[in-house]
């Protein structure tokens, strides 16, 4: 009997070397951003310029990274997130797109300014055919800062690509120990380190270097997306502008939008996606001249109902469900990249 225990303990003894030593590859994608960003003093929390660290910087200032996985770092852009236009929202896409193709890259994190992150979250997680971990991190303090919250983020964002119970969940944003889903998280404080927040809930978190998960997301992502990064041509995509519901409003900015070559544009309107009766012709008269009408809300939550607070059948509109504005504007792009039947864009507005 001890002969035998003896002798099972060497066996795997001699197995441990091949099997708990391989570590997963991932890399880490910098964008720029706050997360590498400079300020003059520890007590410049807000006063700061983004976009400043290189991404070996970033990484060694995290050793304890390298524990989890083996981490390289790509500089794609050193960019503060306001300024992304599609070129490098696109550029983004393709370099993370090659990425995951390669065999031995098992998760990819992207370092990103917050102002944007949930939309290149959000366009990632519907282009990018993969069911490898794709996480988006930032942070909300440089890391020159006091108590900068960077390097954790950073520590969680690797952890969680290298996590293989990660796989085939889709694209992340890891944010304050929060594991979040690509299509409803958002920006929803400009000066805490709980800035992101989504409605639905956070999908799991991320303890220690581990991640605990207790929902999935039900919308169509990564394989079952229709989209495809490597489908799309170019630098830029089909126009789409967001014009900001009010009181008094004018209808100027709605017909501007349209004579600049907008193909669609969200209406951030209002409670529930409302239109002030005054707006009304202008938006049906753009939708008959082949511009897509799509109803958003400039409230941060619930969603927007077809035909409630407008007949959106009978005019033709849109609406965008649970998506903000600016989760609208990315998939109304992308739908025109297929379509200009608005019933065909309501459908993908339904199953994104
Ligand atoms: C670490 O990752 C790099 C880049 O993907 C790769 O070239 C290298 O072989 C990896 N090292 C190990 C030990 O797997
Ligand atoms: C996803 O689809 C691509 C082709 O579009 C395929 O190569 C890949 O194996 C698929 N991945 C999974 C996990 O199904
Ligand atoms: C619309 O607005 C009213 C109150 O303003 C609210 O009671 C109703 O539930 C809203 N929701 C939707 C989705 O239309
Ligand atoms: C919603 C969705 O498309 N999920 C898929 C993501 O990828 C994994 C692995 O291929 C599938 O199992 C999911 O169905």
């Amino acid at each position: 009997m001890k002969k035998t225990v003896t002798a099972l303990t060497l066996a795997i003894g001699m197995l441990l070397p091949f099997t708990s030593y391989a570590k997963n590859n991932v890399v880490v994608v910098a964008t720029g951003g706050t997360i590498a960003g400079a300020g003059a003093s520890s007590t410049n929390s807000a006063t700061y310029t983004a976009a400043k660290v290189p991404v070996d910087d970033l990484l060694n200032a995290v050793p304890q990274i390298q524990n989890l996985a083996n981490v390289t770092g790509v500089q794609a852009l050193q960019v503060a997130s306001e300024s992304i236009t599609d070129k490098e929202l696109l550029t983004i896409a393709r370099k993370v797109n090659e990425l995951v193709k390669k065999p031995d890259v098992n998760g990819v994190v992207i370092t990103h300014g917050t102002d944007t992150l949930e939309e290149t979250a959000y366009f990632l997680s519907l282009t990018v055919h993969t069911d490898k971990p794709i996480v988006v991190v930032g942070s909300m303090r440089p890391p020159s800062a006091l108590s900068a919250d960077g390097p954790l983020n950073l520590y969680s964002a690797v952890a969680l690509a290298a996590a293989d119970s990660a796989k085939g969940k889709g694209v992340f944003v890891l944010m304050n120990d929060d594991i979040f889903a690509a299509r409803d998280v958002s920006k929803t404080i400009n000066i805490h380190t709980d800035a992101f927040v989504s409605q639905w809930g956070a999908l799991g978190t991320l303890v220690e270097g581990k991640p605990y998960w207790f929902r999935n997301v039900a919308k169509r992502f990564n394989n079952s997306s229709e989209f495809n990064i490597e489908n799309i041509q170019g630098d830029a995509l089909p126009i789409v502008q967001i014009v900001y519901g009010s009181g008094n409003m004018l209808p100027d900015a709605y017909v501007a939008y349209a004579k600049a070559g907008a193909k669609a544009i969200i209406h951030a309107g209002t409670g529930n996606g409302s239109v002030a009766n005054y707006i009304v012709p202008t938006l049906n008269q753009l939708q008959q001249q082949g511009v897509q009408i799509i109803r958003s809300s400039r409230v941060p939550q619930g969603f927007v109902l077809r035909n409630a607070e407008q007949p959106d059948d009978k005019y033709g509109w849109v609406v965008a469900h649970d998506l903000n504005p600016q989760k609208a504007k990315l998939l109304a792009a992308l739908a025109l990249t297929k379509t200009k039947d608005a019933k065909e864009i309501q459908r993908m507005f339904w199953e994104y």
